[in-house]
């Protein structure tokens, strides 16, 4: 673990960067800034001899007139944005002063030494007796143009998540995930590409390790390099448009799959394994598993989804791809083809949805191809029955058709399909490409998943599936085996977060506060100008929970070690809830609907859920059921090889042909 204190620098170093959210504003800010400076030189040279002897007179002379101006007029809390020349490296004392009274660094301009601030006038007034200001310039220009965070942390409300105020601990930025380490189980990351590389001195601490025997831990397949940037890309790069969902993470690069894109079951269960014995280390909190294989064997006897298992009772969370399954080579629409390890029921099983390129959720859907629910992986009985596992899954979706991300060098996906190239750069190391399908949803997911956990460190791994779960947007249209509760909302996930109380833990009582405030938020989020609900739902294993009780009260099947559907006992074949795990005023459904948009399972009967809870017998290979046919074992991948989700490459490289992400 890293000390306090250069956990400190390295969460500067990160608001920092996070400040920078646009590199194109930031060249068009150039040439703004040098015309002022150009024009003012006489000024700034007093600016400079003043700094010589700092003190509250001198300080004046090293603002602009309209400034002056605008400090004289201006109330001693309102807010004034402004563009500090900084004499050398930017030093503690603009962070501690703006840290210590409301202030903000917006963005820091490195190779002009120029930074943007904005704080209340009376601080601004200040700010000319630190050494390291050297000329500041009232900033209307900048404050015109904004900030301009990319579409897919734009639609997924990861910018409208404020970090706490500095008087509760934040830095007033938004989160970025700062101190969580997730663990990226991919083919390799380009270490080497801008979207990893810090703008500020402090570097990203990335551990990398190679499982696939190639003795190599960069990206020559070009997927690993994809998803980590969807989770940790800084904004450095195109004007921010395509910064990651939490440019904070520390990235932990777990190469289990080769240069082909393909691995083993035991290679990615030793990846599995060395997160368990480093987790402390590098506080790895998150794991992303964009990859899958065949679902065959039930989840009780699975090796892989025993060993997610143990890092999930551990208190990581575990993402993983829903799979790209979801139609089979004619179009025909399938159920059940959930894959491994995302049918184990304590893993965060994430569907693609479709954005169409659109910040506002209204237009949003489940791809064609998402793999749907209920898991079909089975144990067959002395008699030869096959007992089915029937879980409903995936637990959300979150975006993943034509998605743009960062592209490896030399990536063999790109070299097989130049078509994924974006054309936005020439450069080896700034070149970015599409991908769809659910790793990309997966990735999104674990960055939302860090946010979460940064917001509230105290969240074990089943609150963090119930608070997105229950926060999420049901999609109108869908049924619950499509997008299960419905699509990520960080905005609604990261509030709730911070307001469910710390001290989670097996002493606190069935029905004790959930939340530190005395009422729940009203269940709704509004993102790019669109309102909606929350669904208010939680999947318990083959059944969901609704009830405001789910996040006013502490349920026990929030604690480690147990299965959110150890909430539901079988009675007569019937689902009831179980009352030493959750408090009354926890409704349980008896079917499954299609949603019509609205929270708690509104819309129509899709499935009755003693469908599913019937072992099998009423659900069996090949039958028909309602839109579509539950899938065949001969559909899926070979058993026993893992094969990352993009190998599917139909889907991956043309995704849904709609309007996308540009
Ligand atoms: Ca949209």
């Amino acid at each position: 673990m890293e000390s306090p204190r250069t956990r400190l620098l390295f969460r500067k170093s990160q608001s920092f960067r996070r400040t920078i959210r646009n590199e194109a504003t930031a060249i068009i800010l150039a040439g703004l800034l040098i015309g002022q400076m150009t024009g003012l030189r006489p000024a700034r040279a007093a600016g400079l001899s003043a700094h010589v002897q700092p003190g509250r007179e001198s300080s004046p002379t090293k603002f602009t007139s309209d400034l002056i101006e605008r400090l004289a007029s201006a109330g001693p809390d309102e807010q004034v944005r402004v563009v500090v020349e900084l004499t050398g490296p930017a030093g503690d004392g603009l962070s501690v002063l703006l840290g210590a009274k409301g202030g903000r660094l917006r963005r820091i301009f490195r190779n002009l030494n120029c930074a943007v601030i904005e704080a209340p006038a009376g601080v601004i007034s200040q700010i000319g007796e630190l050494g390291e200001v050297g000329y500041a310039s009232l900033d209307d220009s900048v404050a015109s143009l904004g900030d301009l965070p990319g579409h897919i942390v734009t639609t997924t409300g990861a910018s409208l998540v404020e970090d706490e105020h500095p008087s509760r601990g934040g830095d007033g930025g938004n989160l970025d995930g700062s101190g969580i380490g997730v663990a990226i189980i991919d083919s390799g990351i380009d270490s080497n590409h801008r979207a990893f590389r810090n703008d500020s001195a402090a570097g990203r601490t990335m551990v990398s390790v190679d499982f696939t025997g190639e003795h190599r831990t960069d990206d020559p397949y070009g997927h690993g390099t994809f998803v980590a940037s969807l989770i940790a890309a800084s904004a450095v790069l195109y004007g921010g448009r395509y910064a990651g969902i939490a440019p904070g993470t520390q990235l932990i690069n777990l190469r289990a799959l080769n240069s082909q894109g393909v691995g083993t079951v035991s290679s990615v269960m030793a990846a599995l394994d060395w997160v368990m014995a480093n987790r402390f280390r590098y506080n790895i909190r998150v794991v992303n598993l964009s990859i899958g294989t065949a679902a065959i064997q039930s989840y009780l006897n699975s090796p892989l989804c025993h060993s997610v298992r143990k890092l999930v009772d551990a208190g990581i969370v575990a993402v993983a791809a829903a799979g790209n399954d979801g139609k089979d080579g004619s179009g025909n629409k399938i159920y059940g083809a959930i894959h491994s390890p995302g049918n184990e029921p304590s893993a965060l099983t994430v569907g693609a949805a479709n954005t169409f390129g659109t910040d506002s959720r209204s237009d949003d859907v489940v791809t064609t191809y998402s793999s749907r629910g209920p898991t079909r992986s089975f144990w067959t009985d002395a008699n030869q029955v096959k007992h089915y596992d029937n879980v409903v899954k995936p637990e959300i979706v979150a975006p993943g058709n034509k998605v743009i991300g960062a592209e490896a060098a030399h990536s063999q996906l790109v070299t097989s399909f130049p078509s994924l190239d974006t054309g936005l750069s020439s450069g080896g190391d700034s070149r970015m490409m599409y991908l769809s399908g659910t790793s990309v949803s997966a990735a999104i997911t674990s960055g939302a998943v860090a946010l979460l956990l940064q917001a509230n460190p105290g969240l074990t791994p089943n609150l963090v599936k119930a608070l997105l779960m229950y926060t999420a947007q049901p999609l109108a249209g869908f049924n619950m085996l499509e997008q299960g509760t419905g699509e990520l909302n960080i905005a609604g996930g990261a509030m709730l977060a911070k307001l469910v109380r710390p001290d989670i833990s097996n002493a606190l009582p069935l029905g004790a506060p959930l939340l530190t405030t005395r009422f729940a938020p009203e269940p709704r989020t509004t993102i790019a100008g669109f309102s909606f609900p929350w669904s208010g739902e939680i999947i318990l294993q083959q059944t969901f929970a609704t009830g405001a009780n789910l996040i006013t009260r502490f349920q026990k099947i929030y604690l480690t070690a147990v299965l959110l559907g150890d909430g539901v006992a079988l009675s007569d074949g019937v689902a009831v809830a179980d009352l030493t795990l959750l408090t009354s005023g926890v409704a349980l459904a008896d079917s499954l609907p299609v949603s019509d948009g609205g929270p708690q399972g509104s819309g129509a009967l899709f499935l009755p859920i003693a469908v599913l809870l019937s072992d099998g017998v009423a659900l069996t290979d090949g039958v028909a059921m309602g839109d579509g046919v539950v899938t065949s074992d001969s559909v899926l991948l070979a058993e026993g090889r893992l094969v990352d989700a993009a190998v599917e490459l139909q889907i991956v490289v043309n995704g849904d042909n709609t309007a996308f992400m540009k």
